[in-house]
């Protein structure tokens, strides 16, 4: 049977779209990307991709050379629309920002036509489906769109939430299931025919608004039982107990299994996405909510426990900071708990600060020019130089850093890796 959908328009190049972009081409989609920004598409063009991701270099590579990729800033008829742009806050609130769906869904709308099935993919509040099809409808009133006439739209709409980890992306968007919320039960169902081109997990439909919250629902998880490893990270502080101990003896329970304790939790997904559902259930969503006050605590806890160690040092102290990025063995440092640490002890001018992060060719801007901060590039050479060893990402090089080095330094192991 002719597949029905040949060519495929990706709306938005970045962290989710241009993987999955790069996957679809290389399962014989024709694929077009569209972005705003000319450099990516540029790029793109070029056969080569502007982020990091392993295998992802070669995936471009060889799909745009065989012409089932390429990219574009002109929006282009495609017999399918999927959308992965960008749902950060709104200001300095907690309040979704749509913006970057409204103007994909303005974008497109021109060359919308009849038969075609546009997929949400950005994560995004209950709701959000919604408005995308009252946003296309309002730019075509010539068509038709599912919260009008139901399952007689001319144009299916469905959401279908990325779930992939960074750094395994390429695995997960084929190996991982998939929720695909339609509209209605035709949209839904046009949507898994879609995914099934490319998924080798299952494709299981639901309803628009549930996909929206299963999506949240993941994160939020996460958020809360990471904030609870993180509480009881203070609670035995205090109690002089061994955290780490404390739970991994708790997990030989067969129904316990308590995620680890950090220096807070970062990345753009975890630490953002609960506040989407405490937005639209504030009166209800406590648990949820003091998570994320918990979490975003973390760093302020531990950069009073390096407050505390430099007290006893005689003279100019000197604070090891071992790591930047969000998670380990990534370069990622967005939202990184590691970042803001080191940034507040440098603003705190508690001593010389030598900031190692091996996956970063250099000192991120935004810690240039701060007082009394060094780049390192060897770990065990700024650890010999210190007085307090601040341990922020469980990077796999630092756990061969030679124990004899911490020996007599003050070590605040946020991690649990070298106990
Ligand atoms: N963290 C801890 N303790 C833990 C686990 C994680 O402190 O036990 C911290 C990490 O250090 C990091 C943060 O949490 O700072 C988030 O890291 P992560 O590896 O848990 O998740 P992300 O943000 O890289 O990716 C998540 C994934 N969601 C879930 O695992 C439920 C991924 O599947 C999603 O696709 C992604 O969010 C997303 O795009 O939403």
């Amino acid at each position: 049977m002719k597949n029905q959908f040949e060519r495929v328009c990706m709306v938005g190049l970045g962290y989710i779209g241009l993987p999955t972009a790069a996957v679809m081409a290389s399962r014989g989609l024709k694929v077009i990307g569209l972005d705003v920004n000319p450099h990516v598409v540029e790029t793109l063009n070029k056969g080569k991709i502007h982020i990091v991701e392993p295998g992802l270099d070669a995936l471009v590579h060889g799909t745009v050379a065989d012409g089932f990729l390429r990219a574009t800033v002109t929006p282009e008829s495609a017999d399918a629309f999927l959308i992965a742009v960008p749902t950060p806050f709104m200001g300095d609130g907690h309040e979704p920002d749509l913006s970057y769906i409204e103007s994909s869904a303005r974008n497109i709308a021109p060359v919308l036509k009849a038969g075609n099935l546009v997929i949400l993919e950005s994560t995004s509040p209950v709701g959000a489906t919604e408005k995308l099809s009252r946003w296309l409808a309002e730019a075509r009133p010539d068509l038709t769109f599912p919260h009008q006439v139901g399952e007689a739209a001319d144009v299916n709409v469905a959401h279908c939430p990325e779930r992939v980890l960074p750094g395994r992306v390429l695995h997960e968007l084929v190996d991982n299931d998939r929720v695909i919320g339609g509209m209605t039960p035709k949209c839904a169902e046009r949507g898994a025919a879609l995914y099934k081109n490319f998924v080798e997990g299952e494709c299981i439909v639901t309803n628009a608004r549930t996909a929206e919250m299963a999506k949240l629902t993941e994160n939020a998880f996460r958020d809360v039982n990471i904030a609870f490893a993180n509480e009881l990270s203070l609670i035995c502080d205090r109690l002089g107990i061994d955290v780490w101990e404390l739970i991994g003896l708790a997990n030989r329970h067969p129904r316990v299994n308590i995620l680890k304790p950090g220096p807070g939790v970062g990345g753009h997904c975890i630490a953002v996405d609960p506040w989407f559902i405490v937005d639209s259930a504030p009166d209800l969503a406590k648990l949820i909510h003091t998570a994320r006050d918990v979490n975003d605590g973390k760093p302020h806890y531990v950069i009073d426990q390096v407050r505390s160690a430099v007290k006893s040092v005689s003279g100019m102290p000197v604070i090891a900071c071992l790591g930047l990025a969000f998670k380990p063995d990534i370069d990622d440092l967005r939202e990184s708990p590691a970042m803001e640490i080191a940034a507040d002890l440098a603003l705190a001018k508690m001593g010389r600060l030598l900031v190692v992060e091996p996956h970063v060719t250099e000192l991120p801007k935004a810690l240039v020019g701060l007082p009394g901060v060094e780049w390192v590039t060897d770990a065990e050479i700024a650890i010999k130089q210190a007085d307090v060893v601040l341990l922020l990402v469980d990077h796999r090089v630092f756990s061969q850093v030679d124990r004899a080095c911490l020996e007599g330094k003050t070590v605040i192991d946020t991690r649990g890796m070298w106990r």
